[in-house]
């Protein structure tokens, strides 16, 4: 029975792990991953059970500089997330230094006054002395009520992070029934999974400048899910890129991207792909709209 609840927003620049976080605590993938920036474009909640306790992870975009209306909607996401939660998590690389992005969220956490952990992820991939320095560089730029370094990836210190967490709940009802882990509906994460295999299949601008429709999506008869997505890309070089030699690329997004979506599911799934052109739609209002980026 859970007795005590809490949510914490999930911040910092982009590719720090922000989103394998929030998926090691959920223990699903809720929250879609590439090793490209800027993959995460909205709040996404993935919601962590441990014993009594209920912690709802707010997932959001990566920090940056926005550079077209899009960017300038995933800034906003993140500063708005910052408001009404019980702690905040700032996460950041294993580095000593202190970037223009954290140090814009470093204020915005002061100017909030909420308790903030700092998160210094991928200790994976850094000696253990290597991480003093870090340490030491954020403490002197902020109180932060606890510091912690982890590796989302490889699990190390992610129970840890959660009981630290826990301090930060409070006693009441669970903010969502205990067997739901995120607020994302099944044709969004749908979208997401199609989304991902193109952060991690194309190149430069290519997948930043896609955006997918879920046209239908129907359980046959035997059981077979039939889904039809659209790819929408920002111009006709990029559509010839996605699409491939012979529909080469477009065939391998759809299968691993298909896999993924059989395991979400749980049942078979006949996957069609279309592919679009929406001229510059990151930069139209009415296009984010559509693509139901909008603010709430
Ligand atoms: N070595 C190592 N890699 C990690 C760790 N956590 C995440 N990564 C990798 O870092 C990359 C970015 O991870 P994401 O979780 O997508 O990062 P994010 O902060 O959500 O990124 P945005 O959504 O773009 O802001 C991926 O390639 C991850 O596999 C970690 O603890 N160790
Ligand atoms: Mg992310």
């Amino acid at each position: 029975m859970i007795k005590r609840e809490g949510i914490i927003a999930v911040i910092g620049r982009p590719n720090v792990g922000k989103s394998t976080l929030v998926n090691a605590m959920v223990g699903e993938k809720v929250t879609i991953v590439s090793p490209k920036p800027q993959t995460t474009r909205e709040r996404i909640y993935g919601i962590a059970q441990r014993g009594d306790t209920q912690l709802v992870f707010a997932d959001t975009p990566g920090f940056h500089r926005s550079r077209n209306k899009l960017g300038e909607y995933m800034v906003k996401v993140v500063e708005d997330s910052v408001g009404d939660v019980d702690c905040v998590c700032l996460v950041v690389e294993p580095v000593a230094n202190i970037g223009i992005q954290e140090e814009s969220l470093i204020k915005r956490i002061g100017r909030m006054d909420v308790p903030a952990v700092l998160v210094i992820n991928k200790a994976d991939t850094v000696n253990p002395e290597e991480l003093l320095p870090v340490i030491d560089i954020y403490s002197k730029a902020y109180n932060f009520d606890e510091i912690m370094p982890i590796s989302a990836k490889n699990g190390q210190g992610v129970e840890e992070l959660f009981k630290l967490l826990s301090k930060y709940a409070y006693e009441g009802q669970p903010l969502f029934p205990e067997d739901m882990i995120t607020d994302q509906p099944e044709r969004k994460l749908v979208a997401e999974l199609i989304r991902e295999k193109m952060l991690i299949l194309l190149q430069r601008e290519v997948p930043h400048g896609v955006a997918i429709e879920i046209e239908s999506f129907k359980e046959r008869d035997d059981g077979i899910i039939d889904i039809s997505a659209t790819i929408y890309c920002e111009k006709s070089s990029h559509k010839g890129i996605i699409i491939g030699k012979n529909g080469e690329m477009l065939r391998k997004i759809g299968s691993m991207a298909r896999r993924d979506i059989e395991q979400l599911l749980g049942s078979k799934v006949y996957l069609q792909t279309w592919v679009k052109v929406k001229e510059n739609w990151r930069d139209s209002g009415a296009n984010l709209k559509t693509f139901g980026y909008v603010e709430e």
